[in-house]
């Protein structure tokens, strides 16, 4: 039997453990990567319903193959025009009376029919059950994150020597994404970050058409997609020379997330792990600065939980992956990040990401 298999099989029993203890006898789910997480599907559509003793799962014509060797556990169910009556057949022959939905996923639209024809089936939010469990990754997980974030390095170290005066940004962006592609990525994780000069205190700068000037400060901020899983890295370099300012930026950005990274462990809040980097920011005077979360989690999706921001209420626990990515933003000036992926350790944790963070001039 696969590997993957046995994965899935063991989130369906912890799965059915956390309906028990919230009185569901079953879960509708829709999100694409929860019943991808759960069933092995990896198609654009999908329902699975899971109860204590059965699991299917509803697609369309497109993919019932794919879904009935993906998922060999599921009993595969074809649907035809709308899905909404095949799910209710499949809640009403089981008897489910508590249905748990993803209340933060599923459309006002669909909970009103879903309600409407369920009719004495009462729906229940599953308050983010699939989320959590997602948040700790197996090993096969940090495995696909780990090749993802390999290839997320090796697009850095390549990027340098086509980064020059003239280039426009959203070329950067393409070779960046163009070798990742062949570099055996699905694609990228999310649209890339390519802001120079000016527009690296844009925190979110997606490529544009400014081409590179000598004295830019660029920000690259991209990953892959590999097996499902996402990369994410940050890194910030300098055409041409820095001058003691954009120096001493980068190496308090660079500080305050070694001291963040050092601090994690097992058991402590993440919103610990932020104010690590965001107090070493205050006190080189740019706390106005730093104005986003420090990290996020990255998985099957590109942000997800563990949310690391001074608004967290999450503890860290062994196997979660996220990222550590503090910056410092001057408008008119430019700015700086820094950003690697992690996994929690007992007593620390382990950097995934390898590309180079000592200052690099291009
Ligand atoms: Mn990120």
């Amino acid at each position: 039997m696969q590997d993957v298999n046995i994965r899935n099989i063991k989130r369906l029993e912890e799965l059915r453990k956390k309906l028990e203890l919230k009185g569901l006898d079953g879960a509708l789910i829709c999100k694409r990567e929860n019943y991808r997480y759960f069933s092995g599907f990896t198609g654009t559509l999908a329902y699975i319903i899971v109860t204590s003793e059965k699991a299917y799962l509803l697609t369309d014509s497109r993919y019932v193959t794919q879904a009935a060797s993906q998922a060999p556990f599921f009993e595969i169910i074809r649907i035809q025009g709308d899905a909404l009556p095949f799910i209710c057949d499949v809640v009403k022959e089981q008897g489910i009376k508590a249905l748990g939905f993803e209340e933060t996923f599923v459309t006002y639209d669909f909970y009103v029919k879903l309600k409407t024809k369920l009719g004495k089936t009462e729906l229940f939010p599953l308050l983010d059950i699939p989320d959590e469990m997602r948040a700790v990754k197996d090993d096969g997980e940090i495995e696909a994150i780990r090749k993802s974030v390999e290839i997320a390095d090796r697009a850095f170290e390549y990027i340098l020597a086509y980064i020059r005066p003239g280039i426009r940004e959203y070329e950067i962006a393409a070779e960046i994404e163009h070798f990742m592609r062949e570099s055996g990525a699905q694609g990228p994780s999310f649209e890339t970050i390519v802001a120079s000069g000016w527009r690296s205190s844009l925190p979110h700068g997606v490529a544009s058409d400014r081409r590179i000037e000598k004295g830019d400060m660029v920000i690259l901020d991209y990953g892959a997609v590999f097996e499902g899983y996402c990369s994410d890295i940050t890194r910030t370099v300098f055409v041409g020379g820095a001058d003691s300012k954009k120096l001493e930026i980068y190496n308090t950005v660079l500080e305050a997330q070694k001291r963040a990274i050092e601090r994690i462990r097992e058991g402590l809040y993440s919103k610990e792990i932020d104010g690590v980097a965001r107090q070493h920011i205050a006190d080189a005077g740019y706390g106005e600065n730093f104005g986003h979360g420090l990290g996020h989690g990255v998985g099957l999706e590109i942000h997800e939980q563990p949310r690391v921001s001074p608004y967290s209420n999450c503890k860290l626990v062994r196997n979660m992956v996220f990222t550590v990515e503090p910056g410092i933003y001057i408008e008119g000036f430019g700015g700086v990040r820094i950003e690697d992926i992690v996994v929690v350790k007992e007593d620390g944790a382990e950097i995934l990401t390898k590309a180079e963070k000592a200052p690099v001039i291009v």
